[in-house]
């Protein structure tokens, strides 16, 4: 059997209970058997084994599909999450996200933003001037779903990245959602950090800034981690902003360029040249 149907396969993987490893991707027909595989192999890759690998294929029926270009990547380097997280407060302080939600996000993110203490499974919805959390479910948040590459940007996407050192998987289905995230309605930033204990990479991302990635925001052995979607409340809808994140599907279908910036401060004077040369 053929048709021109797009397939949405998930994976989740767990051990003990506890979530291990996960990933999404969004193919056609032709490429359902090597998802499957691939994603399997990668749950299969975590030490311990996991106990539970649930892969579920599922077909999206009558929704039309959004194409959109991938943010471009600006690496910015820090030598520790300190100066890490002060570089990425300045991001999303140019964006135009306060500093009190800045700060509440970095604090809850770093603590555990589910009332219970822990990571959340998705990501907070926040007011970008008070800091205000409006997700329903605070342990779960918001899970992004249904966006992914089409091969040829996603082999693009690889090749480019690589060149600057940037070979994860995590690197690429990262930038995947920022850019389906601040596409979405009302959103004008996101700001991430893995809760993997060995992954201290992390970003912000904006239509303008495009993702602006830190190989530091936590400490090495921290296992704490999170994402924060800051929205504007006078533009923003939450029925509509949901809709879009869980149920849109995005595919990428240009990747965007890449650069390294020592620091900040290069980031911040090339973003105050471009400014003033477009005015
Ligand atoms: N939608 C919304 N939030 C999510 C989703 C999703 N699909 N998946 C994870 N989260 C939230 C959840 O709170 C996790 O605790 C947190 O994000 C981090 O998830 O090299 O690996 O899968 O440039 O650990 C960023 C840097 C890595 C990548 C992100 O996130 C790079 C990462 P993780
Ligand atoms: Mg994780």
């Amino acid at each position: 059997m053929n048709d021109d149907s797009l397939y949405n396969i998930r994976m989740r993987a767990s051990h003990d209970g506890k979530h291990v490893s996960g990933g999404e991707r969004l193919v056609s027909f032709d490429g359902i058997m090597g998802t499957v595989s691939d994603l399997v192999r990668r749950a299969a890759s975590r030490i311990p084994f996991p106990d539970d690998i649930t892969v579920r294929v599922e077909r999206l029926k009558g929704t039309s599909l959004q194409f959109i270009a991938a943010l471009d990547v600006v690496s910015v380097l820090v030598p520790d999450f300190e100066t890490g997280r002060a570089a990425v407060s300045h991001v999303l302080q140019l964006a135009g996200v306060s500093r009190l939600a800045i700060e509440t996000a970095i604090s809850l993110m770093g603590s555990g933003a589910a009332p219970s203490g822990s990571n959340m499974r998705g990501a907070m919805i926040m007011d970008a001037q008070t800091g205000e959390r409006f997700e329903e479910d605070q342990e779960r948040g918001v899970r992004v779903s249904r966006f992914d590459w089409t091969d040829a940007a996603r082999t693009e996407e690889s090749r480019i990245l690589s060149s600057f050192g940037l070979t994860h998987f995590r690197t690429k289905e990262a930038l995947a959602l920022a850019t389906k995230v601040v596409h979405a309605p009302g959103v004008i930033a996101e700001l991430c950090w893995s809760d993997d204990p060995d992954y201290t990479a992390g970003y912000a991302a904006s239509r303008a800034a495009g993702y602006v990635r830190f190989p530091f925001l936590k400490a090495s052995g921290d296992t704490r981690g999170g994402r924060a979607i800051f929205v504007e409340r006078n533009r923003f809808n939450l029925p509509s902003l949901l809709n879009y994140l869980e149920k849109q599907p995005v595919l990428i279908q240009t990747p965007g360029r890449c650069s390294e910036l020592p620091d900040i401060q290069s980031f911040i004077s090339i973003r105050n040249t471009y400014l003033s040369r477009s005015c």
